[in-house]
């Protein structure tokens, strides 16, 4: 342990703490803007500088670790006047649009602005070259607002060990780019918009389709539909300022028919339609000496990974869409001829915590009969932009219920897939009774919970010893496989996520600001709300939900059978 003072105010904290993180500890708050813990610890935009007493110059508190009987200041003239400058100069080189940006009131450099009280800007910079790529499907860059903190560069370089975003050019000219500019859409990015939630202000977001929504909910000739992802419950309350971790599915589903949807359904029913799929694909496989170890499908941003960087184990993912995917294509299937109404006049949207479902949704292969199984994916932050947009006071509303009819119901099992490991812990909950043929008292499976990179376990059921992994975001996925592919370790199943966390922190959640990440890891709080809402449902097992049931019984038959297959199932090509 090391004792030191910040502004006169002693703390104690361990060796090889920053001065900026002692500062935190101290209740000091040292104003900072590349800084991202874990994440970009480069000390390069000087914004974090103090003073330490005995030595010269001001030190960037970031980076600067902290030592016995160190003295430090935070607030003097000369440290608020050099911040000022530094920060007055990146205004003079960035679009100051505020009033239309995206980010307004939600940006980390605006807020500076306003914390460092500055009015004015002395100089008006030249503006460097500007770049707007719009092209791909999830992903929107704006160079004329990036102010090269290099936060999206490390956490796809150092995070997802991806490295599609670089410094590029020299000086003045100095981007935040992919090679030779490219746009995204032309590189293989997997569009898991880690990078967007890394960005402190408006130089990378999603790209939006609010307007197409809203132009569909007004067409009186269409049926909109709308479903929700798990993991947006567990984040759209902050949206409106509640705490990180407050889980608000009641207010969600009122907030989506005061929108104007015709229906409200849950992912998790397709979810549980997954691990019916999914689960029998797995247990043929392992009866039949199919491809093993079979890879969960349903994040797409690691389908995109395992297509581009490991294509060897496409034979490996399971052939089941991806929930959200699935409820599309029983929406304008089955509902479509229960309510008889035309599916082409049906449109899907579904909300989502992730960049990368907009592309999924635009796959040619996710139609069935020609017509789009989604048509429109939005993220938790564009809900709540329409939330807002339709002036509704979302911390007012009473809590609704889906809607209960056919797609209605849904389990724990589907609830938890927003969080990594939940997959697969829905997975062995309905196998395992599979196996077992009879109703396992005991299915929690805490082995598959957490955080840590990689999850492993042994689980023996009917007497087969089955072997699983869990990874979550891409980097550890590629140890996963590196090991399988050496011949290390021998799986039968892995679920695999692009986002780190899994879907509770996947690049269409709201922002979060940098400070709020120094104290406390939101992949954790938001986990809880799902796991929380797993304990209080009545049914907890895919296999066990009353509707997938009559779904089976009354249209699609076996689960894995034809018509399964013609609407649930698809292939991945190399
Ligand atoms: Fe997920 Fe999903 S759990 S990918 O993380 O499988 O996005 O939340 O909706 O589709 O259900 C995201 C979250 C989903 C899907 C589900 C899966
Ligand atoms: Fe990298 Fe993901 Fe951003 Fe693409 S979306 S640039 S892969 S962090």
């Amino acid at each position: 342990k090391v004792t030191l003072t910040i502004d006169n105010i002693q703390v104690e904290v361990p060796q090889g703490t920053t001065v900026l993180e002692a500062a935190r500890v101290a209740g000091v708050d040292i104003p900072s803007l590349c800084y991202l813990k874990d994440i970009n610890e480069i000390g390069a935009c000087r914004v974090c500088l103090v003073e330490v007493e005995g030595s010269r110059g001001l030190q960037a508190s970031c980076v600067f670790p902290v030592y016995e009987g160190m003295k430090v200041k935070t607030n003097t003239k000369k440290l608020r006047d050099a911040r000022k400058s530094t920060v007055e100069l990146i205004l003079s080189n960035h679009n100051r649009e505020c009033l239309t940006c995206s980010r307004s009131k939600n940006c980390e450099l605006q807020n500076l602005a306003e914390e460092l009280n500055i009015t004015e800007i002395p100089f008006e910079g030249e503006k460097s070259h500007e770049t707007m790529d719009t092209v791909s499907h999830s992903i929107v860059r704006d160079s004329s607002k990036c102010i090269l903190c290099g936060r999206c560069v490390n956490v796809c370089k150092n995070v997802q060990e991806i490295g599609i975003l670089d410094f590029t050019n020299r000086g003045f000219e100095t981007q935040v780019s992919p090679a030779f500019n490219m746009s995204m859409n032309d590189t293989p990015c997997i569009y898991c918009g880690q990078c967007i939630v890394s960005c402190p202000v408006a130089a990378l977001k999603e790209k939006e389709d609010i307007d197409r929504v809203w132009d569909a909910i007004e067409d009186p000739n269409l049926h909109v539909v709308v479903q929700t992802a798990p993991a947006v419950r567990a984040a759209l309350g902050e949206e409106f300022g509640l705490e990180i971790g407050t889980r608000v599915t009641g207010k969600m589903v009122a907030s989506l028919k005061r929108l104007g949807f015709d229906r409200v359904y849950d992912t998790n029913f397709g979810a549980d339609l997954t691990i019916m799929e999914e689960g029998h694909e797995l247990l043929h496989r392992i009866q039949n000496n199919g491809v093993l170890p079979m890879i969960t499908s349903c994040s797409p941003g690691w389908v995109r990974y395992a297509e581009h960087y490991y294509p060897e184990f496409i034979p490996n993912l399971s052939s089941c869409k991806s929930p959200h995917q699935m409820v599309g294509a029983i929406v304008k299937s089955y509902y479509a001829e229960k309510n008889n109404i035309d599916p082409k006049n049906i449109f899907m949207v579904s909300i989502m915590p992730c960049t990368s479902k907009k592309s999924e949704s635009a796959r040619p292969e996710m139609t069935v009969n020609g017509l789009r199984d989604v048509d429109a994916v939005l993220t938790t932050r564009e809900l709540a932009k329409m939330i807002k947009q339709s002036r509704i006071d979302f911390l007012k509303l009473q809590d609704a219920d889906f809607d209960q009819d056919l797609l209605g119901t849904y389990t724990g099992a589907g609830v938890i897939f927003g969080a990594t490991g939940g997959v697969m812990e829905a997975a062995l909950r309905t196998v395992a009774d599979v196996l077992e043929g009879k109703d396992l008292e005991q299915f929690e499976y805490n082995g598959v919970r957490g955080i840590e990179g990689i999850k492993e376990a042994e689980v023996t059921l009917g007497g087969n010893t089955i072997r699983i992994a869990v990874a979550h975001g891409t980097s550890q996925a590629a140890k996963v496989l590196e090991m399988v592919k050496a011949g290390e370790k021998d799986y039968h199943f892995i679920e695999i996520m692009g986002c780190s966390g899994g879907c509770v922190t996947g690049g269409g959640q709201p922002h979060v600001s940098s400070k709020t990440k120094m104290d406390l890891d939101i992949r954790v709080e938001r986990a809880k709300a799902l796991y929380e809402e797993d304990t209080k449902l009545e049914i907890r097992k895919s296999h066990k939900n009353p509707l997938i049931k009559a779904l089976y019984d009354t249209y699609l038959g076996k689960p894995n059978g034809h018509k399964a297959h013609e609407l649930l199932h698809t292939h991945y090509a190399a």
